[in-house]
This record gives structure tokens, C-alpha cells and sequence, in this order.
């Protein structure tokens, strides 16, 4: 029988995009779909793949009968019921940061580690953190060919990372500003904001519009942040290379919806830009975009709403040997979380689960 598939979370934001790309697949290996999420949203019709299908709440007997559930949800509700997706016999796909870095649960990109759903004692696999995504099938195709041992990345990351209040943060902001002769002296930003009636209390620590904020995530030791550390730690795990040199800043900017990051990589071998080429030219999920002369790089405004890794800005390093820099730009709720999550599901399921 076709498996049936779970999504946890199905009205959320990346659950919702979750939903628009089974609904696009040319075919969906899939028997049941079943929608799953908070008893609030519990009765809601959602159309998916032409049929219209009642969303379930949240409860133990949800996950009877499934054969893969994919979790789209905070990290505590995931905390709390991927385990029981999994003790019900289902296979958690999980998105959130409660098991990213469990050594029992595997930290799947299928382009770079796909063999690794097979190892999952606790019968959860994770999902990596957007940023870290976003770079990962670039860094795994040149890995594989001459071996990464040192990664230095500024990352550019979209509002929507920071949810739909970061969304909606993001357009107050722009409109408060809009036709003013803002960003001319400091703090003339922050003052518009407040003259708008925005409140002094936002996801970004900083005005947005107009400007860009280095700070992402959780305040962490030493004067790191959560997103740095998982940008650190999840390479690691994801490239199988538990010593490899990484330091991250990550910043905000205001783009809605992509991350983009500049990338310092240094390898084992020499790699020109040309070998560079061919290896991105030569994986099916990147598209490289590397004509600066005629205006051809990735920017996230150009790319948002696309499924590939958008490389571009190639260069060998002046003076750094074996090192290559470059741009690279994923969209934040596909790749980065709706749509790796789904193709975790489909390798699943091509495995014969
Ligand atoms: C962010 N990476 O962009 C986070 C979301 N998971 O804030």
C-alpha cells in the first residue's frame, strides 16, 4: 500500500507552504494525506491535490496508521509529540530545533547525506535551521570533490525566518518610512517607526526598514547567538566533519523572504573557479547565476518562491590558498524548511518504507 503522510502543523506558515508543494509535485507517492494541528484549527478544510480534507487535532490517535509524519511546529510541541508520532510506528520528519543535534537523530540534506535516514534509532529525523540550508547542497557538492576544512560565512537573513511577526513587522515598518526622508541622521528611523504608533517591541532588536541588524536568534555564551551556533554546529553534523573550523555572523536585513550568505570556504586541494562552476553546474538543485558582467548574481528579491540554491559570485581568493568565496541564496520557507523536510519524506518513501 502507498504510505500514508502526516503534516503536524498544517495551518502554520511553513506548513502551509508544506501544502503548496505536494500540491504542485507532478506526483505525490503518498496514499492518505492527513492534516494534523492544534485542536484550535481542528475542523478546518484544506484542499490538497483537488480533494478537500479536514484538518484533525493534535492527539495520540492522530498518528494512527501514519507512516511519516512531518512536523512543522514549534521546537516544544515537537519535543513533546514527535516521540509519540514515532512510539504510534510513524517516522517524525521533525523541522524545529528540539532534536537537530541529538546524536541518536540524523541531520538530513538528501543531496548531501541522504543514506543517513536509515539511521534513526529514535525514529526521528531532523530538519536543518534555514541558514544553515541554505549553503549546505553548495558546500556538500565542493566537499565531496576537495574536502572543506574551514568555513567563514555572513549570513543575510528575511524577515520570515522570524516568523509571521517578523513579517508583519517588516511591512509596518516599510510603510511607516515610505516617502520619508528617513536614514539621514541617526536615529531618525527609530523615530518615524514611533511616530507610526509601531511598538518599541520588536522581533529584530533594531528598526529593520532602512537598515540592517546583526543579531539573529538567542543570546548564547560569549557573546554568540543561537543562529551562529547552529550554523556552526548543524554543518558539522550535516557534513560529517566534527572538527571543522566555522565562525558565523548572522545578520538581518530587510528582505521578506530568502536568506542569502557570503561564503569563505577553505578546502584541502586547490579549486579554481572554473572546477567550482562545473561541480554547481552539475547538481540538479543549484542553479548558478555567475555573469557579474552582465548583471548576473543571485539576489533574494529575484529568486524568493524557487525550490533550487542560487550560486553566484565565485571567486579564488586573493590571500587565503585552497579558498573560495561566493554568494549563495535559498529560499528560507522552501529549501530551508518546507521543502528539504519534504524531500527527507519522498527519499523516505523511495527507500521502500
Ligand atoms: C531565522 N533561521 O531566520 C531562523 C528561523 N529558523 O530567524
Amino acid at each position: 500500500a502507498r504510505p500514508t503522510v502526516a503534516i503536524v502543523g498544517a495551518t502554520g506558515a511553513v506548513g502551509t507552504v508544506m501544502i503548496d508543494i505536494i500540491n504542485n509535485r507532478p506526483s505525490v507517492p503518498w496514499g492518505e494525506i492527513r492534516l494534523i494541528a492544534s485542536p484550535r484549527s481542528a475542523g478546518k478544510k484544506i484542499t490538497v491535490r483537488g480533494e478537500e480534507r479536514t484538518v484533525v487535532a493534535l492527539a495520540p490517535e492522530a498518528f494512527d496508521g501514519v507512516d511519516i509524519a512531518l512536523f512543522d511546529v514549534p521546537d516544544e510541541v515537537s519535543a513533546q509529540w514527535a516521540p509519540v508520532a514515532a512510539e504510534r510506528g510513524a517516522i517524525a520528519v521533525d523541522n524545529s530545533g528540539a532534536f537537530r543535534l541529538d546524536p541518536d537523530v540524523p541531520l538530513v540534506v538528501p543531496e548531501v547525506n541522504a543514506a543517513k535516514v536509515h539511521e534513526r534509532p529514535k525514529g526521528i529525523i531532523a530538519n536543518p535551521n534555514c541558514t544553515t540550508l541554505s549553503m549546505m547542497a553548495a558546500l556538500g557538492a565542493l566537499h565531496r570533490e576537495f574536502g572543506l576544512r574551514e568555513l567563514v560565512v555572513a549570513s543575510y537573513q528575511a524577515a520570515s525566518g522570524a516568523g509571521q511577526e517578523g513579517v508583519d513587522r517588516l511591512y509596518a515598518e516599510v510603510s511607516a518610512v515610505a516617502g520619508k526622508q528617513v536614514g539621514v541622521r541617526g536615529g531618525d528611523v527609530a523615530e518615524a517607526l514611533s511616530a507610526a504608533g509601531l511598538p518599541e517591541e520588536t522581533p529584530f532588536k533594531a528598526p529593520l526598514a532602512m537598515n540592517v541588524v546583526p543579531w539573529a536568534g538567542s543570546r548564547k555564551d560569549d557573546g554568540w547567538t543561537s543562529e551562529e551556533l547552529k550554523v556552526r554546529n548543524e554543518s558539522r553534523k550535516i557534513l560529517g566533519i566534527p572538527d571543522l573550523k566555522v565562525s558565523a555572523t548572522c545578520v538581518r536585513v530587510p528582505v521578506l523572504t530568502t536568506h542569502s550568505l557570503a561564503v569563505h570556504a577553505t578546502f584541502e586541494r586547490e579549486v579554481t573557479v572554473d572546477q567550482a562552476h562545473k561541480v554547481f553546474g552539475s547538481q540538479p538543485s543549484i542553479v548558478l547565476q555567475d555573469d557579474p558582467d552582465n548583471g548576473v548574481f543571485p539576489t533574494p528579491a529575484a529568486v524568493v518562491g524557487g525550490d533550487p540554491t542560487y550560486v553566484g559570485r565565485v571567486r579564488q581568493a586573493l590571500d587565503f590558498p585552497n579558498t573560495l568565496d561566493f554568494f549563495v541564496c535559498g529560499d528560507n520557507l522552501r529549501k530551508g524548511a518546507a521543502l528539504n523536510t519534504y524531500e527527507i519524506a519522498e527519499t523516505l518513501a523511495a527507500g521502500g518504507e
